[in-house]
């Protein structure tokens, strides 16, 4: 009886030990990465998953947002590999960024794979998206959760584009991955790869002409200040934005915080979706009320565009993996309308 105790003793002991030991390798706050700030939809979704936490957690899980890829001096292209490294903590991504390093992630930049917000939940929500987490883990960073910076619409300052022959010879600044260059060099523009940092000078010196992002992004960064007139809905791709945290951080969580994290980021995201899916017509209206052009396509239209980048998918489905690309060509087929 008495070694019964003695053991039950030395076994709480050695519980409560390995508990305040563990806990003792928390960090006091956490470093979240994120390209936009609180303005925008996706700084808004890292501000929530961080309230969540630190509710969910009784203030035990600090978490503080870095944004305007300051932790990587504002090259977003650097920001998994900072990640995978332990330089930054977590953060909240967007498939493009973190595409140089995770060739899986450009499937969601193939030209017209994705045309409703339907397509885009039937990848992310299904097998492609397992896929996708898989191969993000396999490289170094744990994948939680499914935001969205939104359908990339292209602007310019130039004139109306309703077909890819008014892009002919158009300096249009692209983001990240070299698969942008191929899309829109297949269109007959002459694209300049370049960081969101740099983006807006070079749209107000005149050293591009035009550029693509979400109508929220547009909007709030005020973009129609710096002569971009004209704006054409093309919904040509969507970004997904992806809660994560480095591996490294990943592994000193207790399960249930793990868990708690993953939950959050779930959370976070789904809200984040539906608040910008939301916002987008009266962000239309806002836009065209401020004397912007805005085009839409007809399907004819969408199509010529659509021919235009076919072998944008010749040369990338390998890149990406013929698997994963039909595994999402598929769900976009059988998504729920
Ligand atoms: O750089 C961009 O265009 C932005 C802000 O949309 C991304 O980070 C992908």
């Amino acid at each position: 009886m008495l070694k019964r105790r003695a053991f039950l003793a030395a076994t709480a002991a050695a519980t409560l030990l390995f508990s305040v030991a563990s806990h003792a390798d928390y960090k006091d706050e956490y470093t979240v990465s994120t390209v936009l700030p609180s303005a925008f939809p996706w700084g808004q979704a890292a501000d929530k998953w961080v309230e969540l936490v630190k509710e969910r957690s009784d203030g035990r899980i600090n978490m503080k947002i870095y944004s305007n890829s300051q932790l990587v001096s504002g090259d977003q292209t650097k920001e998994f590999s900072a990640m995978r490294s332990g330089l930054i903590d977590m953060a909240v991504g967007s498939t493009i960024n973190w595409s140089p390093q995770v060739p899986e992630l450009n499937l969601f930049s193939l030209p017209f794979l994705m045309p409703d917000y339907a397509a885009i939940d039937a990848i992310t929500q299904g097998e492609a998206g397992e896929a996708i987490f898989a191969a993000i883990k396999k490289r170094g960073v744990t994948p939680l959760g499914w935001g969205e910076n939104g359908f990339r619409e292209l602007s310019n300052s130039k004139q109306t584009i309703d077909e890819p022959a008014d892009l002919d010879g158009l300096k249009i600044r692209v983001v990240g991955s070299p698969l942008f260059q191929d899309t829109f060099t297949a269109l007959g523009a002459n694209p300049t790869q370049m960081s969101w940092a740099d983006a807006k000078p070079a749209l107000t010196t005149g050293a591009v002409d035009g550029q693509e992002n979400p109508l929220s992004v547009f909007d709030v960064a005020r973009i129609d200040q710096v002569g971009q007139s004209f704006l054409t809905r093309w919904h040509y791709m969507a970004d997904p934005l992806v809660f994560a945290v480095s591996n490294q951080v990943w592994d000193q969580f207790s399960a249930e915080d793990q868990a708690l994290l993953k939950q959050a980021a779930i959370d976070a995201g789904q809200w984040e979706i539906e608040k910008s899916r939301g916002e987008v017509d009266a962000i239309l209206a806002e836009i065209k009320a401020r004397g912007v052009e805005v085009t839409e396509l007809t399907p004819a239209q969408r199509n010529a565009f659509i021919d235009a980048t076919k072998s944008v998918y010749e040369k990338w489905t390998p890149r990406i993996g013929e698997d994963l690309v039909q595994q999402a060509k598929d769900a976009v087929a059988n998504r729920n309308q």
